[in-house]
């Protein structure tokens, strides 16, 4: 066997982000970049010699690449076997379960999700633990530890694997099997949802959907399950090939970027249900038609409905929502006297909840839901607990969710963003902000007035792990709030978030626009941030 150990220097700049490592992609193609971080995340860890890892991505530009060099450094650091997605590829989601279902030891995902691919965009690695789940924050500080002071890697010389054919192939001593990228994840799926009546709904000549894929990884995952398996029509799919800039676009499913979906689910003779995938296939956005879910009501409703779908018909054991998204699925928890749990942003912090059982359902306001069947969230997965419901229930989207606000109240909800802005800026707005904070409780700011002012820290209840510096939160005592937290996925300058929510119990203010309803609030976060002076910008580049 051919294994040689590189001399290699140090970089100062993997750290890893709220989901793992995102650089330009000229970035990562610098010399040994790459290798640094594998090997570092490989010296990070212990005991996995002979064990299995599971590798694929979302199929950006970079990703073949990347999944061979992987595929020699695993082989030549002692891994017994990978298992890699036919031609590279694998959702986030599909990763998190093979990871599972196959015990591996872990797995690298790569992908930059949301953020545009192409060869001067952006590339992404990210490493998985054994419970399928983003690696906690611990591992990720070893590996960025690690990646400071590597003076070596080890990589296997060996001929490129053939990604495209399904099958198992030595690499040195270690297995390489390329396998079906979607199949164990559509048998997860059967074991959750109830597919017949899905079936039934589909197939029944009343109800359309049509899902966008934004040609990235959800393409042959959504085409399998709905069109082939589900029986919806041919073309049910939008831009359902995934491609290696994904057609030029942003993969984000949100009302900006997903525009031809929101055309078409807001125009003449609208499907009933539209929803939208990200990159990497764990983001999803809900829509009915003229009609949109924001991702902090959906968990609600999912939550709300959960007992008409099999694979939660038992009941849930608690919910869990990152901090900024909003309270909706609280008001559902204690309805349901179950426990709701409010985490840092990024699903790595939902995973000890999941393993110890205290929870079922999570969801984050940045269109990602999830359960206890992976430990990631999951786009299509959404999707289809949606389908269940509309097929069950026979109500339109709209109806569904105007309900759940009668019973529940409405919390009003949006988020600004402002992204590419100057770093030093966007450091000294939050300093600014935080430095206010002792002194906000009690003040009244416009018609409200504050109950708290804090720097969110979290503790987590299973291992005791403390996080600090999760997002400044401002809290009134009508219960609504805003929160500023800077980004941690970008690559480009920092992208400040605005998150804002008031809660309105009057059902005839329920078909407020949120822009409105929140207008005050919108004004005073600027008073209090200096956000327009700050950024230098007028309006948020993004509102969702
Ligand atoms: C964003 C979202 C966060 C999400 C993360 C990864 O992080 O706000 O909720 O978990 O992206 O999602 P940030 O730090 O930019 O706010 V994905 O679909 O990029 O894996
Ligand atoms: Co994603």
């Amino acid at each position: 066997m051919d294994i040689r150990t590189v001399v290699t220097q140090p970089y100062s700049d993997q750290k890893p982000g709220t989901s793992g490592l995102r650089k330009k992609v000229p970035t990562f193609q610098q010399p040994h970049y790459l290798e640094n971080f594998i090997q570092a995340i490989f010296n990070s860890l212990e005991g996995y010699q002979g064990q299995t890892l599971v590798v694929g991505g979302d199929g950006r530009y970079y990703n073949r690449q990347a999944i061979q060099i992987i595929l020699k450094m695993a082989a030549a650091n002692g891994f017994g076997k990978v298992m890699v997605g036919q031609g590279g590829i694998l959702s986030t989601p599909a990763a998190s379960c093979l990871i599972r279902k196959y015990r591996a030891f872990g797995g690298i995902i790569l992908s930059a999700s949301h953020n545009p691919g192409g060869p001067n965009e952006d590339f992404g690695v990210k490493y998985n633990i054994s419970n399928g789940g983003p690696a906690p924050e611990k591992v990720t500080e070893a590996i960025f530890t690690n990646s400071k002071s590597i003076t070596e890697y080890r990589v296997l010389d060996a001929a490129d694997v053939n990604l495209d054919r399904l099958g198992c192939f030595k690499l040195g001593e270690m297995t390489v099997e390329v396998i079906d990228s979607g199949a164990d994840y559509l048998e997860l799926m059967q074991s959750l949802f109830d597919f017949d009546r899905i079936q039934q709904l589909l197939t029944g000549g009343q109800f359309r959907m049509a899902m966008d894929a934004m040609h990235a990884v959800t393409g042959p995952y959504a085409r399998s399950i709905f069109e082939t398996t589900l029986g919806a029509p041919a073309g049910t799919v939008m831009h359902g090939v995934p491609l290696e800039d994904f057609g030029g676009g942003h993969p984000d499913p949100n009302l900006v970027y997903a525009h031809e979906l929101v055309e078409l689910l807001f125009g003449e003779d609208a499907p009933d249900f539209g929803a939208a995938s990200d990159g990497d296939g764990d983001r999803n956005m809900i829509l009915g038609r003229r009609f949109f879910v924001t991702p902090s009501d959906s968990l609600a409703v999912l939550a709300a409905n959960a007992k008409l779908v099999p694979g939660y018909r038992d009941g849930l054991a608690g919910i869990a929502r990152s901090m900024p998204t909003s309270q909706a699925a609280d008001r559902v928890a204690a309805r349901l006297g179950i426990d709701c749990y409010e985490t840092p942003t990024g699903w790595k912090f939902f995973g000890n909840l999941l393993d110890a059982g205290k929870a079922t359902l999570c969801g984050e306001e940045s269109f990602g839901t999830g359960s206890n069947h992976i430990r990631e969230k999951d786009g299509l997965w959404a999707v289809l607990f949606w389908l269940n419901i509309l097929a069950a229930r026979q109500e339109s989207v709209e109806q569904i969710v105007k309900e759940h606000w009668q019973q529940f109240g409405r919390n009003i909800y949006s988020r600004h963003d402002y992204e590419a802005v100057d770093t030093e800026r966007a450091n000294k707005l939050m300093e600014g902000v935080r430095a206010q904070l002792p002194t906000l409780k009690g003040q009244k700011l416009g018609s409200y007035e504050v109950a708290y002012a804090d720097d969110f820290s979290y503790t987590d209840p299973v291992d005791g792990s403390i996080s600090h510096k999760q997002g400044v939160r401002i809290g009134f005592t009508d219960g609504s709030r805003m929160v500023f937290r800077l980004s941690g996925t970008g690559t480009q300058g920092a992208t400040l978030r605005l998150y804002l929510e008031s809660y309105e119990p009057n059902i005839a203010k329920h078909g407020l626009d949120p822009q409105v309803a929140l207008a005050e609030m919108i004004q005073l976060a600027d008073q209090v941030a200096q956000i327009r002076t700050l950024t230098g910008m007028d309006q948020p580049t993004v509102i969702t």
